[in-house]
C-alpha cells in the first residue's frame, strides 16, 4: 500500500485527514504514534522534526507530507475520488482555503490553547492566554453563525476541505467553550457533520480514547 498515515485517534488535526481519507475510501496504512513514548517520538521527529501529526508518507512517490491542509490537497491531487476537497472554480477554491485557514487558526488553535493549559503544572498556567482564547472562540462562533449556509456544507452543496477542518475544530471547541443560545446555524451544522459517514467513523474510532481528553482542573 502506497500511503502511511502517522497519527493518533484522539488528535483533532489527525481527524481532519482521516475524514478526507474515509470520504473517498482511500486505502492507507494507519500508524498510531504515542508521542509520550521516547523511542516512538524519536523515530517520528526524523520524519518531521516539528514533531506534530498528522504526517502522510507516499512510498510510491517517495514524498513525506506534513500539515493537515496540505495532506488533504495532496490527496485531492493524487488520490481523487467522488468527494473533491478543493473546488475546480478558482474563486471558490480560494474561499475554501480561506475558510480552512479561519477554522484552523481562529477556532482550532484557541481550543488547543485552552486544552493544553489544563496539562500545565499549576504554577505555569496562563489565565490571560486562556481568557483571550475564549474571546477568540466566541468571535469565531459569531462569524461562522453569520456566514454558514442554513443547510448543506461550509462552502455550499459540496463537502470540501473546509468541512474536514470544521468538524474537529467545532467538536472540541464546543467542549471547552459551549455554544450560547444565540447560535443556531453553528450547532445545526455540527450535527450535520457528525452524521456524515466519514465523520461518524472517525468519532467511533476515537471514542475508546476520550478518557484521555484533559478535563478542566477541579
Ligand atoms: N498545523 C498542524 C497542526 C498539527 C497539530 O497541532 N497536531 C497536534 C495534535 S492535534 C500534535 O501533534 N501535538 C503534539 C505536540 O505538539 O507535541 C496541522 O494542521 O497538521
Amino acid at each position: 500500500m502506497s500511503l502511511t498515515l502517522y497519527y493518533h485517534p484522539l488528535s483533532s488535526f489527525c481527524w481532519k485527514v482521516l475524514i478526507a481519507l474515509y470520504e473517498n475510501d482511500t486505502p492507507f496504512t494507519p500508524k498510531l504514534i504515542n508521542l509520550g513514548d521516547a523511542d516512538e517520538r524519536a523515530a517520528f521527529v526524523k520524519l518531521w522534526p516539528v514533531g506534530k501529526f498528522p504526517v502522510l508518507c507516499d512510498e510510491q512517490r517517495q514524498r513525506t507530507i506534513p500539515e493537515s491542509s496540505i495532506i488533504i490537497e495532496y490527496l485531492d491531487q493524487h488520490f481523487g475520488g467522488a468527494t473533491r476537497f478543493i473546488p475546480d472554480d478558482p474563486d471558490l477554491a480560494l474561499r475554501t482555503r480561506l475558510r480552512d485557514r479561519f477554522l484552523d487558526l481562529y477556532l482550532h488553535m484557541p481550543t488547543q490553547t485552552v486544552v493544553f493549559d489544563r496539562l500545565r503544572p499549576g504554577d505555569a498556567r496562563d489565565p490571560l492566554g486562556v481568557a483571550e482564547a475564549r474571546t477568540r472562540l466566541r468571535t469565531s462562533y459569531a462569524m461562522l453563525e453569520a456566514e454558514l449556509p442554513s443547510d448543506g456544507w461550509a462552502m455550499g452543496d459540496h463537502f470540501t476541505l473546509a468541512d474536514c477542518a470544521a468538524l474537529p475544530a467545532l467538536f472540541y471547541a464546543e467542549k471547552v467553550e459551549p455554544f450560547g443560545g444565540e447560535l443556531a446555524k453553528v450547532p445545526a451544522y455540527l450535527a450535520r457533520l457528525k452524521a456524515r459517514r466519514s465523520v461518524a467513523r472517525v468519532l467511533a474510532e476515537a471514542e475508546p480514547y476520550f478518557d484521555m481528553f484533559p478535563r478542566e482542573p477541579g
